[in-house]
């Protein structure tokens, strides 16, 4: 593990080299069948969807989403929730996240139609419109990938030998949890966006513990996550938990709201969560966590990098085939939960390299010319022979463009610490005053 922590710099990474290999056309990569035709993501030339409207009203009539069975809401006397507004503009493209979390920008928090993980059916049956109705490129949003089985093969990704995303970034934060927290100023509190699986913040919690008793908030729209999550971190020593059942910008407001005088906030948002959202809207987003935040406050961003090209591709096209299950099920949660057709054998996982975005994008590729009916959704929609729908984008960085992205939104690079075996970057990020940014 190469490690980086400069005080008020940025070392180098040698990474940058691995750029200059990323040349050449995006490609495609599929074990699943022959590649599909490149996406268009600024030009579409695809004919618009046959798709039959449906009235406004009838979306919104409460008897066309029955309320699914064992809907998701746990009752937790110490999870909190401040209620939820929604961050429609961020929520528009699908903040991902490996435990629903994604669903933390916009959904409506209380005793709504739920269907798994948070996410409103309403919602989901309007998303599905709006992204199936797309001229040109369909595209769903990937906040929908986890329900249960989604967040089950999710899981099983984060363990596959092509996949090294999560191992890398528990590696850093488990080899300099003590660096991290010895770099953030007495007392601190600390706040993750997306609760995931408890395995990360443990290091940071366990050494923060150890240094001064201390208060741990995740914040996640999913109870169920945030239960899990409890769960695995209850025996940290030292650390009280406090579940905030929120979106994520709503929830470290809440937490903001709450500190004490002198105390410091630790933000994490790790797994490169943010790779999932547009690259200006994770900056924004960046932005906006800064402006939660006092000068001095840190945020641990944890962001994959580039590598070359197949082992990107393979990493999200994996030779058995998980990651394209996790993909085509999302076609099968419109079918369990919105009562679509969708038959699941005329589809096919996709990946790409997209060479002008740097990212990866996962589609589904419909092999033959079809109808899909999704009642609950209002929907039926024609698909041509190889026409895809855009299901998801995971960017990839380089060391230099986080501390950049970071500087732009208001925060200095104190320290990056890269895997080797995985390239991927844990920055710490400390919250300068607007007057020093300039
Ligand atoms: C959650 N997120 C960072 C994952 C990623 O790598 O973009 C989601 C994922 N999609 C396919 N495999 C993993």
């Amino acid at each position: 593990m190469r490690t980086q922590p400069e005080s008020g710099g940025l070392a180098r990474s040698g990474l940058t080299a691995t750029a200059s290999v990323l040349g050449g056309r995006a490609e495609f990569s599929s074990n699943h069948g022959t590649p599909p035709r490149p996406p268009s993501v600024t030009a579409p030339g695809y004919p618009r969807p046959l798709l039959e409207a449906v009235p406004p009203d009838a979306v919104r009539d409460p008897r066309m989403i029955p309320e699914p069975a064992g809907a998701s809401v746990l009752a937790l006397d110490h999870i909190t929730s401040g209620g939820s507004a929604g961050e429609k503009d961020n929520e528009r493209f699908g903040y991902p996240s490996c435990m629903g979390k994604q669903e933390a920008h916009g959904a409506s928090s209380g005793a709504e139609d739920r269907g798994g993980g948070g996410v409103s059916l309403r919602e989901f049956a309007a998303d599905l419109r709006a992204g199936l109705s797309k001229p040109g490129q369909r595209e769903l949003p990937s906040k929908y990938f986890y329900d249960e089985v989604g967040s089950a093969l999710f899981e099983a990704i984060s363990v596959l030998p092509e996949y090294g995303l999560t191992r890398a970034d528990e590696r850093i934060v488990r080899a300099h949890a003590d660096e991290i927290v010895g770099r953030v100023p007495s007392p601190a509190i600390v706040a993750e966006l997306g609760s995931g699986s408890g395995r990360k913040p443990r290091w940071v919690l366990g050494s923060l513990g150890r240094r001064e008793p201390t208060v741990y908030y995740p914040i996640d729209i999913s109870p169920a996550a945030l239960a899990r999550c409890e769960w695995e971190l209850s025996r940290v020593p030292s650390v009280r938990i406090i579940g905030m059942l929120n979106p994520y910008l709503e929830g470290l407001q809440e937490v903001a709201s709450r500190r004490k005088d002198g105390q410091r906030i630790l933000v994490l948002f790790l797994g490169s969560t943010i790779g999932n959202f547009d690259r200006p809207v994770g900056e924004q987003f960046l932005g906006q966590v800064r402006s939660v935040l006092l000068p001095g406050d840190a945020l641990l961003l944890g962001t994959d990098l580039e590598k070359p090209i197949p082992q990107m591709l393979a990493a999200y096209d994996d030779p058995i085939g998980v990651t394209a299950a996790f993909n085509i099920n999302l076609l099968a949660r419109i079918n369990r939960q919105l009562g679509g057709d969708f038959d699941l054998r005329r589809w096919r996982h996709a990946v790409l390299w997209e060479e002008r975005q740097r990212r990866i994008e996962m589609h589904l590729v419909s092999q033959e010319r079809q109808t899909v009916r999704i009642p609950r959704a209002g929907l039926e929609v024609f698909f041509r022979k190889d026409e895809t729908i855009w299901t998801e984008n995971s960017h990839k960085y380089t060391p230099e463009l986080v501390a950049t992205m970071a500087q732009r939104a208001g925060f200095r690079c104190e320290a990056q610490w890269i895997d080797e075996e995985w390239p991927f970057a844990e920055s710490l990020l400390i919250a300068v005053s607007p007057d020093s940014a300039r």
